[in-house]
């Protein structure tokens, strides 16, 4: 089933855009990232590169490469992850629903990538993970803590998600499968 959404996604991205494609997939510690991508079957193909200050891991599979990172905190290696941000035609943003003490730090990770003149017009598909997690932020929650009414600038979509069992990948994969540019 979740090889499935894999070959899925990694189909629909070659076909609709015919050429190599570049996702990022970012979020702070603990959001649920590994899992996902380990639900999704791609957790054994994962190399890391080891960069000065942080981790990048990275993934390829029928032309499509995907970024992996840690976003957050440290601020000083913000000039680092520009490098990675060049060329991306999607990002997946993971956020921890059940985290609410650090919902600023997601907010801040979340203005910063949507300042990046390099993510100018990168679709982004938000996923509100751990929705497992009775008591963890809705969606309309998320939206308005995040202010993502007024992201005006670029396609958004959030979806609910529980990596654990994978439930919501498929439709928040489909969404983003059809809207990168
Ligand atoms: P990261 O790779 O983004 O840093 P991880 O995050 O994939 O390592 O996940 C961090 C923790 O969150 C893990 O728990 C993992 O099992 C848990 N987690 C991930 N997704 C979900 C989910 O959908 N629901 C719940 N309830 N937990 C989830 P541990 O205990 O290993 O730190
Ligand atoms: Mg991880």
């Amino acid at each position: 089933m979740f090889k499935a959404i894999y070959n899925f996604f990694f189909d629909y991205l070659k076909l609709f855009s015919g050429r190599d494609s570049r996702i990022l997939m970012l979020g702070l510690d603990g959001a649920g990232k590994t899992t996902l991508l380990y639900r999704l079957k791609i957790g054994e193909e994962i190399s890391t590169i080891p960069t000065i200050g942080f981790n990048v891991e990275s993934i390829t599979h029928k032309k499509v490469s995907m970024m992996i990172w840690d976003i957050g905190g440290q601020t000083k290696i913000r000039d680092l992850w520009r490098h990675y941000f060049y060329n991306s035609n999607g990002l997946i943003f993971l956020i921890d629903s059940n985290d609410r003490e650090r919902l600023g730090e997601v907010k801040e990770s979340m203005d910063y990538l949507r300042s990046h003149e390099e993510l100018k017009k990168t679709p982004f598909l938000i996923l509100a993970n751990k929705q497992d997690i009775k008591g963890c932020l809705s969606l309309e929650e998320i939206i308005e803590a995040l202010e993502l009414e007024n992201c005006k600038e670029r396609k958004w979509y959030i979806q609910k998600l529980c990596a654990i069992n994978g439930e919501g990948a498929y439709e928040g994969l489909e969404w983003l499968s059809k809207n990168m540019y």
